[in-house]
């Protein structure tokens, strides 16, 4: 047991002596020395990975060496292995795409993938491409790191969705929009003569864990990280990034030609516009030739875009898509839009603008739809885009930084809630539809395809500020990779790495884990509430809050609680938001007694006395579930003090202060809207 304090900057590559005495004995018998022949900066990447973790994991030397002798670990691309004769047949290959790995050893020698190969206990990881190998090693580690049995190892994994991207809400200033865990990771003022080590720490976890792309910048974009000289600093990044197989994305402002090219307008039809475009680009490819697109906010919350000029969405995605097409890279255009005069239900507005286009985007455009129609809340039902554009490949945009889920001083942990997106099932082409099937393209056989997630990471030595908020980065990744895997497996992964393989350290966290989405659900927004946190910071509860200058920055609009109920009626009687979901869920949702209780104050009014499925009233349901949210937080708090001689004290003290701020701030959840809402049921 290691009780030594810890910091948490390690995150999940803790590398800590394999506590098994059993399993340490296989992988020191399975790992007598590492090959590792590749020439590439990734493959030292991956030497000095192997470096770090396999002398500390196994406690005993493991040398490097040219040729395999023994059992040994034998890492590179097919081609690098080939040098070294040792051959992949082609038939294995084949499928891996360039991302893809195999793990696999001897001892299935004649079904497993590897061919030609001598020895019949040595491990090869190898894949088509160098960052594939090192996301291979990785996996591999991470075998190890929770002591799985790796004498029989025949496995090949290729991710399901293309693009994979950490996008940062970061200001050039410094500060981050939502970020919750201190200054923003990148240094601008030092770049780019001056390279954090803390930069290669960061692309270290992501590669990890499968992430192939950083957006650096905030999507409420200013002009000047496309000046020349920002640009210099984006490529000092790219440049490291790259061995690690990620690519660099940016966030530009729309009206950047006007507000850095002097030009009179940024009217997207205007040629001389796209020519100012074509030329910062291809300005962008000199220095960063893998350069991986933009990411662009466009006519929200009042950032500018191409209905300035009374030109579509479209023709302004398409644009830029023209100027990046000749370099490979992509736009992703977020439909992240809720204009009042496009309709009076926020969570309509987007479907509303977006549906019309479908077909008319360059083939390099994909359109980013948040997982719910209004903004990253608790919980919300999927965005009706999904499975309404078929022509269109969609990105899916989550959130990772809490910023509606108590931010990183509540626990919460939002693998299940991503699950839920994922699986959710749009019925677009009758079951099975789902929405992971829109977003991994399978579905509408489209060629590209990307998830990406709003980080939650900062200059906070942990990373996240909350030590769990950690996980949230974990299961992002992982997901990302693969969105078949559960919710609970990530979970079971990520607490192994990061805290210990101790069975009942395992259970004990799992069981705060997988309970504390719902449990934050039920003491903020339970049964379909939904924005209703205080204003601009979006921490704490204000449900009565009706000052904002626009109808839907108010929160009394969100719950419309009056004498006969609570909720949003948005069913064929109300604002008929259920009318942008496909049969059947369109007449689910649609009838108060058939819609799911988790999206009942979504899409119904009801009346304060309507009997739930458990027999109580509406009211007295509230007043359950508010109780139970804090229960749950009350549970954790119990369950981690128990802990408290399994885990090491700097981190223990860390999270029980936390959960602490977390009990009181639910405790005040409960007593703000209880209060608030009896008003309307006395
Ligand atoms: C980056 C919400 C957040 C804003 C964010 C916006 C968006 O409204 O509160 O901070 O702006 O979403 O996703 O564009």
């Amino acid at each position: 047991m290691n009780i030594q304090g810890e910091d948490g900057y390690e995150l999940w590559l803790r590398y800590r002596p394999v506590d098994h005495p059993e399993r340490l004995a296989q992988y020191r018998s399975a790992i007598n020395c590492v090959v590792a022949p590749g020439t590439r900066e990734t493959a030292a990447v991956i030497r000095s990975e192997l470096a770090r973790a396999l002398p500390a994991l196994l406690d005993c030397a493991v040398p490097l060496v040219d040729k395999p002798t023994g059992n040994a670990l034998v890492v590179g691309t097919i081609d690098e292995l080939k040098a070294i004769s040792v051959f992949v047949s082609s038939d294995d290959c084949r499928d891996l795409g360039d991302e893809g790995f195999i793990i696999a050893n001897g001892e299935r020698k004649n079904q497993s993938p590897i061919s030609n190969f001598q020895s019949l206990t040595s491990t090869i990881i190898t894949g088509n491409s160098a960052p594939a190998v090192l996301t291979g090693t990785f996996h591999f580690l991470r075998l190890v790191q929770t002591h799985q049995d790796i004498r029989a190892l025949d496995l090949t994994s290729r991710p399901r969705i293309r693009h994979r991207i950490l996008a940062h809400w970061d200001n050039l200033d410094g500060s981050i929009e939502r970020g919750y865990a201190g200054r923003s990771l990148w240094n601008w003022d030092a770049l780019p003569e001056k390279i954090d080590p803390r930069y290669h720490d960061y692309a270290r976890a992501c590669a990890s864990i499968g992430i192939n792309g950083t957006c650096l910048t905030n999507v409420n974009a200013g002009a000047r990280i496309l000046t020349t000289e920002y640009l210099e600093k984006t490529a000092a990044l790219a440049d490291l990034f790259r061995p690690y197989g990620m690519r660099v994305y940016l966030s530009p402002n729309f009206s950047v030609p006007m507000r850095l090219g002097g030009l009179t307008t940024s009217d997207p039809r205007d040629p001389g516009v796209a020519a100012w475009w074509k030329q910062k680009v291809d300005e962008i490819y000199r220095l960063i030739p893998d350069f991986g697109g933009f990411q662009v906010k466009a006519n929200s919350e009042g950032v500018p875009g191409p209905q300035d000029y009374g030109a579509s969405h479209a023709e302004g995605a398409n644009m830029l898509a023209a100027a990046l097409a000749p370099h490979g890279g992509i736009v992703l255009w977020r439909a992240f839009v809720y204009d009042t005069a496009v309709d009076a239900d926020r969570a309509k507005c987007a479907y509303k603008e977006f549906v019309p286009l479908d077909g008319m985007f360059h083939p390099n455009v994909l359109v980013q739809v948040k997982n719910g129609p209004i903004d990253f809340q608790p919980r919300e039902p999927f965005h009706p885009l999904f499975g309404a554009m078929p022509q269109t490949p969609l990105a899916l945009e989550l959130q990772i930084a809490q910023e509606y889920l108590g931010q990183s001083k509540h626990l919460v942990y939002l693998g299940g809630m991503w699950k839920e997106i994922l699986d959710s099932d749009t019925h677009a082409q009758g079951p099975g539809s789902t929405v992971a099937r829109v977003v991994d393209g399978s579905l509408d056989d489209h060629s590209t395809s990307c998830i990406i997630g709003v980080a939650n990471t900062g200059s906070d030595r942990n990373w996240c500020g909350h030590h769990f908020s950690q996980a949230n980065w974990y299961a992002f990744g992982r997901l990302a990779w693969d969105h078949a895997l559960s919710g609970e497996a990530i979970a079971d992964e990520w607490v192994r790495l990061t805290w210990s393989d101790d069975p009942h350290v395992v259970d004990a966290i799992k069981t705060m884990l997988l309970g504390s989405w719902e449990a934050c659900i039920d003491y903020m927004t339970p049964l379909g509430l939904h924005h209703i946190m205080q204003e601009g910071h979006h921490y704490g509860p204000d449900p009565g809050f009706n000052a904002a200058p626009r109808l839907d920055w108010n929160n009394v609009y969100y719950h419309r609680a009056d004498a006969k109920g609570l909720g949003f009626d948005r069913s064929s009687s109300g604002s008929n938001a259920v009318s942008q979901y496909h049969s059947p869920l369109r007449e689910q949702f649609d009838n108060l007694n058939a819609c799911p209780e988790k999206y009942l104050l979504w899409f119904h009014h009801v009346p304060w006395d309507h009997r739930l499925q458990s027999g109580a009233t509406l009211w007295e349901e509230l007043q359950r579930r508010y109780d139970a949210g804090i229960g749950f937080v009350e549970e954790m708090r119990g369950i981690w003090e128990s802990l408290r001689p399994r885990i090491d004290p700097q981190r223990h003290e860390h999270v029980s202060r936390r959960l602490e701020e977390q009990l009181e701030n639910a405790r005040l959840w409960r007593e703000v809207c209880l209060k608030y809402l009896s008003r309307f049921t006395l």
